[in-house]
């Protein structure tokens, strides 16, 4: 056993913000605010699969179609017994998560000092592996309302097999764990769903509960209205993407192409420019709608500049979402066909060329002529990705594309033709931008810091109450934490089938920018104007102290779903 208790860092060691957040007192909402004996349930309906209900009820045959609950005022019923608790941290970072395993340890603390939570490293694998340590006052309260992982780490081992869940199994029970807590997306939840399922099949005497987390904000549905984290990273990109618009309006003369994080859906995208204003944003899932070619969306970038440069402003700034290029039709048709071209030993074949040249007469005849003329048009550095990034599978790996450098050079070759034209007088000088990591365990913003805690405390008294493959759910967020309703929704309601790596398989069903939903209408009213003149807001930096229009406010996204 890995026991550590000792503070590691010499309060010398932090900065004045480190030290001040480590004060911070999260808020609860109300109904959990009156101590746990007075933490009661109201069972609601009994619910049903977004869709496929019969495959998924034949699936889930213990856990599907459970009530969903919420937490009130009164007596509090649950069993008492003594809780051995393990969390896991899966996926990538967002702000907040060790909110959630404070969360997690107070409440579990609050209910029996003898309750004991572990806390596996580095992800999923930590259970598989046996690898945790053990959590103590001391050791907690050094991540309070801290950024990141570290806590325990992260990772991104699917539990997914058979195998996998006897060992999980053989873990909980040489430790008498009574109950698994899952913080991760839609994955790790769809998989935290299918161990629950598992162990009350098998009896193990184990529930497993999850916690909706990614930055990419793709976690979410009528029940879980924002995953965490994605509050503090887009409040952390809007501050440097408003930084550079002021920047912008400065000089007078760079045009910033700024790629921000978000894997498949555009929610960052969107947020960002909902509190920047910029001149441009793509959404990807527009571009899907539309099927919008890459000449087109050059042409629509390039009709902004153009406006603009007759006003005498050759300045500007576009955000484009790191997942974009996949929803172009015609290049994921180009990807496919690159996949087809390497795969097997023909890579080989291909590596051992000696110089770009040769390869390039290689693809020329590879690929089909549709495929060649998008392939032609991207800038080299960006053909050459194409071919040397691959991933353990052996497909491109699309997110490493520079997509920021992709559509500034097709957009200047668009205005390099407008000009030929006579249309276009003006200058274009590209600067270029990724944000994604600097977001991703930034201090998490009050909302995050008190949302999280939230979650975690509201998972343990899921645990508490017996309930087996939830979600923890705190809801009503746009509102005062005073306001917030915490409870519980079985998993099994967010899930259908998908065709997963040519499988039907169980999935919670990811949840991309809707066209008709109204952060996106809003955009989609503003845009024009947005294009055309010089209308950017500077958010600044997340304010942690102050007044709470200022530090508590949360997303404009979940401001306008909830029509405020
Ligand atoms: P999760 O879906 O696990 O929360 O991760 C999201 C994300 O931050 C994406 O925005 C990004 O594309 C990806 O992780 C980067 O992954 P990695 O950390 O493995 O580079």
């Amino acid at each position: 056993m890995k026991f550590k208790s000792k503070r590691s860092k010499n309060m010398t060691d932090l900065s004045p913000l480190q030290k001040a957040r480590y004060q911070y007192a999260p808020k609860l909402p109300k109904m959990l605010r009156n101590g746990i004996s007075e933490i009661s349930v109201l069972e609601g309906e009994e619910t049903t699969s977004v869709a496929d209900q019969e495959k998924i009820e034949a699936l889930f045959p213990n856990t599907y179609g459970k009530k969903e609950i919420t937490f009130q005022k009164g007596q509090n019923t649950s069993v008492a017994k003594k809780q051995v608790v393990g969390v896991i941290l899966s996926g990538g970072q967002a702000p907040g998560g060790h909110n959630v395993v404070c969360g997690l340890y107070d409440a579990l603390k609050a209910t029996n000092p003898e309750n004991v939570l572990y806390g596996f490293k580095k992800g999923p694998s930590g259970l598989l592996e046996d690898d945790y340590l053990i959590f103590d006052d001391a050791y907690i309260d050094q991540y309070r309302n801290t950024g990141g992982f570290d806590i325990i780490g992260s990772g991104r081992t699917k539990l997914e097999t058979e195998e996998q869940f006897a060992v999980a199994a053989e873990v909980c029970k040489k430790h008498d764990i009574t109950a698994i807590v899952i913080i991760g997306g839609d994955d790790s939840n769809t998989n935290a769903a299918v161990l629950a399922e598992y162990f009350a099949a098998h009896d193990a005497g184990v529930q497993v509960i999850g916690c909706p987390k990614t930055i990419d904000g793709d976690l979410k549905n009528e029940d879980i209205e924002c995953s965490f984290g994605f509050d503090t990273a887009t409040k952390t990109y809007s501050e440097v993407i408003g930084n550079i618009e002021r920047d912008a309006n400065s000089a007078k003369k760079y045009w910033h192409f700024v790629k921000v994080m978000g894997r498949s859906a555009s929610h960052v995208a969107l947020e960002c420019a909902l509190q920047t204003q910029p001149n441009v944003c793509l959404i990807s899932e527009e571009v899907a709608e539309k099927k919008m070619s890459l000449s087109q969306i050059a042409d629509y970038i390039a009709d902004s500049v153009e406006a603009r440069a007759a006003k005498g402003m050759n300045f500007g700034v576009a955000i484009i979402p790191e997942g974009v290029v996949e929803f172009v039709p015609e290049f994921s048709a180009l990807i496919a066909e690159i996949n087809e071209l390497l795969a097997g030993s023909k890579a080989e074949t291909f590596n051992a060329l000696p110089n770009w040249k040769e390869k390039y007469a290689f693809i020329e005849k590879g690929l089909s002529q549709e495929a060649m003329s998008v392939f032609a048009i991207l800038p080299e550095g960006i053909q050459q990705q194409l071919f040397l990034e691959r991933d353990p599978h052996g497909n491109v790996q699309v997110s490493l594309i520079e997509s920021e450098k992709l559509f500034s050079a097709i957009v200047k070759a668009k205005l390099e033709e407008r000009r030929a034209a006579g249309s276009y007088k003006g200058k274009f000088n590209a600067l270029h931008h990724f944000f994604g990591y600097e977001g991703r365990c930034a201090f998490p913003s009050n909302f995050d810091a008190d949302y999280c805690y939230s979650l975690g405390y509201n998972a343990f008294m899921l645990i508490q109450y017996g309930y087996n493959g939830y979600l923890s759910k705190v809801s009503n967020l746009s509102k005062s934490a005073d306001e917030w309703v915490a409870g519980g929704m079985p998993i099994t309601k967010m899930m259908n089938i998908e065709r997963r790596h040519g499988e039907d398989k169980p999935v919670i069903r990811k949840a991309l920018v809707e066209l008709d939903g109204k952060p996106f209408k809003f955009f989609e009213a503003h845009r024009e104007q947005w294009a055309k003149e010089t209308c950017y807001t500077y958010p600044g930096a997340i304010q942690y102290y102050g007044s709470a229009e200022v530090c508590d406010l949360t997303t404009r996204t979940l401001a306008l779903e909830k029509g405020e």
